[in-house]
């Protein structure tokens, strides 16, 4: 299996995190600079990362990537088994991936742009939300899941988008540390990664 990644791009964070969770080993092609690898282009028309390539199956968009190795490696399971509760996670990640990876993107694509309206309507939206990470251990669960997964890159970006967390959301900043001292989540991150907390 191979996954070709770029070093800061959040959506790759994902899907290296889920890796790490799981403990597959894996090809990573670190993807660096505007010229991406010739095979690249043949596997994915979007060319975009996160790709992973499991012998004939091609896949891109990381939430299909996620739930693909959810399923191929099924311990420990990262969803629920229950239908309703399965379609519950499934629109929050629709719904993170919608109003806070929309935001996230706008800033990743020109990261020297100021980007205020889309960090504003960032910060806004995880604050609107700041009830449902102190619901629960992890994100509207008692277990560790995709969810999380999804939400962690985007929590350890914030100092690099310039986002505070106020005291009034500790709620936030508390599910934040959780996840952080995981040591999948460790082990996930990249040099650069790393680097934008150090920097902080
Ligand atoms: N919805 C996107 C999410 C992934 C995404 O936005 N990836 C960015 C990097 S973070 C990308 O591939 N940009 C083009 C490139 O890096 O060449 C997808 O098509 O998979």
């Amino acid at each position: 299996m191979t996954l070709y990644s770029r070093a800061s791009c959040p959506h790759s964070h994902r899907v290296r995190f889920v890796l790490s969770e799981k403990g597959i080993a894996m090809d990573i092609v670190n993807i660096e600079g505007n010229k991406l690898p010739e095979d690249l282009l043949e596997l994915n028309p979007y060319n975009s990362v996160p790709t992973l390539v499991d012998r004939d199956l091609a896949l891109y968009e990381p939430r299909i990537i996620m739930e693909y190795l959810d399923e191929r490696f099924p311990h420990p399971p990262l969803m629920p088994v229950d239908p309703v509760a399965r379609a519950r996670f499934r629109l929050a990640l629709y719904r993170i991936e919608r109003d806070w990876y929309s935001c996230v993107d706008e800033i990743e694509q020109s990261p020297s742009k100021p980007h205020l309206r889309a960090r504003k309507m960032l910060r806004e939206s995880l604050l609107a939300a700041s009830e449902a990470f102190s619901a629960k251990p992890y994100f509207l669960s008692d277990e560790f899941s995709l969810v999380d997964c999804s939400i962690a890159p985007i929590l350890w970006r914030l100092p690099r988008y310039e986002i505070d967390i106020p005291v009034q959301a500790k709620a936030i900043s508390k599910y934040a540390e959780r996840i952080f001292k995981r040591p999948a989540f460790k082990s996930s991150l990249t040099e650069p990664e790393r680097e934008m907390r150090e920097a902080a």
